[in-house]
């Protein structure tokens, strides 16, 4: 069986950490291989670029150039990790991929949609997830959830008015891609949460 390429997604705090342990846990159940890794990051150098464009506020941040920064580390992440890791026939699971460049860069820092298109080509050439399950949270459950941590990354520190239009970019990508995106209720117990994904899991498994 091809090795498969699993992306989770969702606004902050929604609980994505938290379910990649269980979905990692369904997969080796299943008797697969496979490699957790995340985004922005994965490979030393990409994990560098994360901490820029994260963590460092030295000077401002365009939003085109973070745009780029996020193609850059996922062309890393792809030629250096994500394509020799399913070729070897291991499954990858990632935290966060494109669609989070389309919730946040498009539709969160206004990069148009044909830039984000054509880098995406460029980048991917041609691949995509084989699913991506979509937490889907009102912004003020995942910020409630994820606010007693510490220092706020240049992310955490935006307004609830940002992460209500990055989630309806997410639900808009998942009703114009239904056979690849499945959306999930995380405002429910993390017990129900972990129900519905075993159900899209086993549809893969
Ligand atoms: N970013 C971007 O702009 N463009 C891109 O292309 C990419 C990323 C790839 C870093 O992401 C930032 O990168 C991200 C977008 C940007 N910024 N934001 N926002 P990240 O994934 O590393 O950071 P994050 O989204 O802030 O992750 P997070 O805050 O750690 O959230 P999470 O992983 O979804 O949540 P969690 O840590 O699993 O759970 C939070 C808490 O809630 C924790 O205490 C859990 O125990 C609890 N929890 C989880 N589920 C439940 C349920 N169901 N009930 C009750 N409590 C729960």
């Amino acid at each position: 069986m091809t090795a498969r390429f699993i992306t989770l997604e969702g606004i902050e705090g929604v609980g994505k950490s938290t379910n990649l342990e269980f979905v990692r846990g369904l997969i080796n159940e299943a008797g697969h291989q496979v490699q957790v890794t995340r985004e922005p990051g994965g490979t030393a150098m990409a994990e560098r670029l994360r901490d820029i464009v994260l963590h460092h506020d030295d000077e401002s941040v365009p939003a085109l150039a973070e745009l780029l920064i996020m193609f850059a580390g996922r062309c890393l992440h792809l030629e250096n990790l994500i394509r020799p890791v399913l070729e070897s026939g291991t499954w990858v699971l990632c935290d966060r991929f494109t669609d989070a460049t389309y919730a946040y860069q498009g539709e969160g820092r206004g990069q148009r949609l044909e830039r984000i298109e054509t880098l995406e080509a460029w980048v991917q050439d041609g691949l995509q997830p084989d699913l991506t399950l979509l937490l889907d949270a009102d912004p003020e459950v995942g910020l409630a959830r994820a606010g007693a941590r510490g220092e706020k990354d240049r992310f955490e520190r935006e307004q609830v008015e940002f992460f209500a239009r990055v989630r309806s970019a997410y639900l808009e990508r998942a009703s114009r891609y239904p056979d690849r995106m499945v959306v999930i209720d995380a405002g429910r117990s993390l017990e129900e949460v972990q129900s519905s994904i075993t159900i899209h899991m086993q549809k893969l498994l």
